[in-house]
């Protein structure tokens, strides 16, 4: 080829690239809740890859696709939300993460099935619809109680396990028609649930559509979302990532679901994610009177500053040193020759190692249960993940703990490492290094 024809295909592959970034990423004008457009600017991480774009060795792309990261709260509503979208078939059409099969999250699910049955006086025979169902473990748990149940899930590869293991489930993304379709095949459900799906949803007022269509008259839904205080106080920056458009207060909730004809009659935080909450709402027709939990909530959130701007920027200059000093207190190690991995390899992990500026250089590789992760490379990053046998036959000196969410169950798991000598490094609220000598003393304190 000419170099004048080079040149031309050259620009025709990037006007090609272009037109594909404007389908993929969106910018938002409007809020997501309220339509409003008076937005405090909370903080930017610049343009990263998709958290959750685990790579293939073999076929890493030279210009890896990276989309823009911005946070901002709307003055009118105060969702804290980010400022551009993603197309959802991209983020979710496919997916890695699998329901963790932790002792904590076991215990969780258990929990939120016994609650649900309580608050919504499930019956055998009452049809329980799970938004996001990943691949149906809360569902067994409601079929095991004998109620019908059926997932709607858009990752296709999660539909089919679920599926193979016998839990009724539907690839599609929830919304105003799937609701109507389960409605008219399934009929009223008792039960709608969404566990950590709501902040992922772009359009809420469709699926809050779809829900008013297959939500029986005296139905209950209940979702459970990271909670935004806990995001906040605890510097949880890491969880802010383009899969999650929204971060929820009650606050917002509460006027979120009166568009729809709901209200939320109970609340109830719980540990998972760092501190979810788990949401229950009915609608108004149907005379549930509100917990006296809600309102203290609310309260809650106003002492905490949640509904001023101070709060949120606050929050953005924490973030700003806590990224710097996990990325000083990393390369410092690695300049001082120990090894250092990541445990885990959550989307958070990948969202905080491509914030920090950590690559291959610092973290030798990232340990990670999950199968569907193994041999690929992180995102943007491109560190390796290994499974944990192959992490443990070589273990480094320090654990970067990317999956702090599960930090109790996995330094309790790993006693070994820490006997050894290892160290593991617990990257928020601050950066902490854990040792055996550190755990055995929080451990005497707490007796
Ligand atoms: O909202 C979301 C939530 C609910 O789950 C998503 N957008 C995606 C996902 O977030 P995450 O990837 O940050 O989730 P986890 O559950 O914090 O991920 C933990 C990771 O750590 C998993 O890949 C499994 C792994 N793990 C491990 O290697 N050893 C976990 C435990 C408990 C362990 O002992
Ligand atoms: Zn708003």
């Amino acid at each position: 080829m000419q170099d004048a024809d080079m040149q031309d295909a050259d620009m025709q592959d990037a006007d090609m690239q272009d037109a594909d970034m404007q389908d993929m990423v969106r910018w938002v004008e409007n809020c997501r809740v309220c339509g409003g457009n008076d937005w405090l600017d909370v903080i930017s991480f610049g343009s990263t890859p998709l958290a959750n774009g685990f790579l293939d060795p073999a076929a890493v792309p030279e210009d890896e696709p990276a989309y823009p990261l911005e946070v901002g709260v709307c003055r009118d509503c105060r969702l804290m939300s980010i400022r551009h979208t993603i197309d959802p078939e991209a983020l979710f059409s496919h997916y890695v993460y699998v329901s963790s099969d932790s002792d904590l999250m076991a215990g969780h699910m258990r929990h939120i099935a016994d609650l649900c049955v309580r608050r919504a006086g499930l019956d055998a025979g009452d049809l329980v619809v799970e938004m996001g169902s990943n691949i149906g473990t809360q569902l067994a748990l409601f079929q095991e109680g004998g109620q019908r149940v059926v997932g709607v899930d858009p990752a296709k590869n999660l539909v089919q396990v679920a599926n193979d293991q016998g839990i009724p489930s539907i690839a599609a993304f929830f919304g105003a028609a799937e609701g109507a379709r389960v409605a008219r095949d399934f009929g009223q459900a008792k039960l709608v649930l969404g566990r950590q799906c709501f902040a992922h949803i772009e359009n809420v007022h469709n699926v809050l559509d779809g829900v008013e269509a297959v939500l029986a008259p005296d139905g209950l839904l209940v979702i459970e979302v990271p909670y935004l205080v806990n995001l906040i106080e605890e510097n949880q920056f890491d969880t802010i990532y383009h899969e999650h458009a929204s971060y929820f207060s009650i606050t917002t909730l509460s006027r979120l679901f009166a568009a729809h004809g709901l209200h939320i009659v109970d609340a109830e935080r719980v540990a998972v994610h760092g501190g979810s909450i788990v949401v229950m709402a009915s609608r108004v027709t149907a005379g549930r009177r509100p917990m006296p939990v809600v309102a203290e909530l609310v309260a809650l959130e106003q002492e905490r500053g949640l509904t001023d701007d101070s709060a949120y920027l606050e929050f953005a200059a924490r973030t700003r040193r806590v990224l710097a000093g996990v990325g000083d207190l990393v390369r410092d190690l690695a300049a001082r020759g120990k090894r250092v991995a990541g445990y885990g390899a959550p989307s958070k992990g990948t969202a905080l190692l491509q914030f920090c500026g950590l690559g291959p250089r610092e973290i030798e590789f990232c340990s990670d249960t999950t199968p569907l992760k193994h041999g690929k490379l992180l995102p943007g990053t491109h560190i390796p993940v290994r499974s944990p046998e192959q992490a443990r036959s070589n273990p480094p000196d320090y654990y970067l703990l990317l999956a702090w969410n599960y930090a109790e169950e996995i330094i309790r798991k790993e006693r070994r490492f820490l006997e050894d000598g290892g160290r593991f490094i617990v990257p928020i609220p601050e950066p902490r290094i854990v040792s055996a000598e550190s755990v055995l003393e929080s451990f005497l304190e707490s007796v």
